[in-house]
């Protein structure tokens, strides 16, 4: 088999890169380790930057998302009894998020590949990289009880965190950085009204807890729980006490509770591989990087790595430009050390660190305390937030 660009995993940014690929006729084929049912199943992100709604659109997938995802223009950071309104459309002169959650992106996205007759090889194992450093690369896989090799000029590595792309770079010659926070975050999804209509991230002396939403009547929760922490010793009832025990008081008795239809816990981590391009290999989204989700990031820096993919493979076929090929890794890695910091600063100034009687995690908690102060008390100080909130710029190839 041959095709232009074999795309390593069916997740949003395999998805999304085919099918802008696919709009302006660069033929690709997606080769997918699980079953579409399974990938529909994992509950994460919900907030997506303009940048990525505008790619939505572009790809031709925004329609059902603009119906009913719902334009959010303003956050709220929950801290020492007072609610600070971030209020990114008027600090940032009219920028806004949308909530619409990954599950039903990559719906839309699966249903428009599926729509254009394009080749999604799922629940497909043993796959490998080859010849990545050649003009000539192929990866090898099984499907179906037989074995393939699928011939390309380029491999895109959408394969996550666990994929099978970034180790196929040696060792040798990527450098990876990484910071593991000493707890995760344990997600409820509820088919329940929200009970806010703003996102509201919560710090407490207990830990962090977050309010988000999909729809009008379906909520998301987090609670900072320890690593220790396993999803099946919280009962839906304890769920509900500690996010109460969490909430400023006038939204704890707003809240309305009922059976969660998913429950997990996620742990966070800052990662980031550099560099993200190994010969004709390009890696994109979380299989360069990972961060922890109190940004909103994750996806979205998945999605600014696609349009920049999306770019560099269109001025290689349409214009016959390779030279552009050597941009690719140097554009993502600005926009992602950016939404790294961002998510790690937040991260800090939200969530709860202090160990028993240690004095350098209390000192650490003191200068968090001063910093969510000093950027909240000032609108300059929340237009720093609310700008990268947003989402930064995305940049175009010189
Ligand atoms: P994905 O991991 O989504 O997709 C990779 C795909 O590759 C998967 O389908 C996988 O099955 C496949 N794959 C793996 N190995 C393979 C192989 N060897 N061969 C073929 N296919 C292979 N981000 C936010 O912005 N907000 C959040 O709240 C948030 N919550 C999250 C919660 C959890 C538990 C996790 C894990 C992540 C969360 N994220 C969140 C981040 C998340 O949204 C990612 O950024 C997003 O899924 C990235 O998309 P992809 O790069 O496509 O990677
Ligand atoms: C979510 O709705 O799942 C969500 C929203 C914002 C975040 C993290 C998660 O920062």
């Amino acid at each position: 088999m041959k095709t232009k660009v074999a795309i390593i995993g069916a997740g949003p940014s395999g998805l999304l890169l085919g099918q802008l690929l696919a709009k302006q006729g660069i033929d690709n084929v997606i080769i997918e380790r699980v079953s579409g049912d399974y990938i529909l199943g994992r509950i994460r992100a919900g907030v997506l930057e303009q940048g990525m709604v505008d790619l939505l659109r572009e790809a031709g997938v925004g329609e059902r998302m603009d119906r009913e995802g719902q334009v959010h223009t303003g956050v709220e950071l929950a801290f020492n009894n007072k609610r600070v309104k971030i209020e990114l459309e008027k600090l940032t002169g009219g920028s806004t998020v949308m909530v619409y959650g990954q599950t039903e992106v990559t719906r839309d996205l699966m249903d428009a590949r599926s729509a254009a007759g394009l080749t999604t090889y799922y629940e497909s194992s043993n796959v490998e990289l080859h010849d990545v450093k050649t003009d000539t690369p192929y990866v090898t896989f099984e499907h179906g009880g037989e074995r393939y090799r699928l011939d390309c000029d380029y491999i895109a590595g959408c394969d996550g965190f666990h994929g099978v792309s970034r180790p196929t770079i040696p060792a040798s010659s990527r450098k990876e950085y990484e910071r593991v926070y000493p707890f995760g975050w344990l997600g409820v999804l509820s088919d329940t009204p929200p009970v806010n209509d703003e996102l509201i991230y919560c710090k407490t002396d207990r830990g962090f807890a977050m309010t988000s939403m999909r729809s009008a009547t379906r909520s998301r929760y987090y609670l900072q729980v320890p690593l220790t922490d396993k999803v099946e010793d919280w009962s839906d009832e304890a769920f509900w006490t500690e996010l109460k025990n969490r909430l400023p008081n006038d939204v704890a008795e707003k809240l309305v509770t009922g059976p969660s239809i998913e429950k997990s816990i996620a742990p966070l981590r800052s990662f980031v591989c550099e560099p993200m391009q190994y010969g004709h290999l390009f890696l994109v989204g979380d299989a360069a990087h990972i961060v922890p989700p109190t940004g909103a990031k994750g996806l979205n820096l998945a999605a600014s790595d696609v349009a920049t993919l999306y770019k560099v493979l269109t001025q290689v076929y349409k214009e016959g430009d390779k030279d552009c090929i050597s941009q690719y890794s140097d554009i993502c890695l600005r926009r992602v050390w950016n939404g790294e910091r961002f998510s790690w600063w937040m991260t800090n100034m939200l969530h709860d660190f202090t160990g028993e009687n240690d004095l350098e995690t209390e000192t650490h908690a003191k200068f968090m305390e001063s910093e969510l102060n000093f950027y909240t008390d000032n609108e300059a100080g929340r237009r720093v937030i609310a700008m990268q909130y947003v989402g930064l710029p995305y940049e175009d190839l010189v």
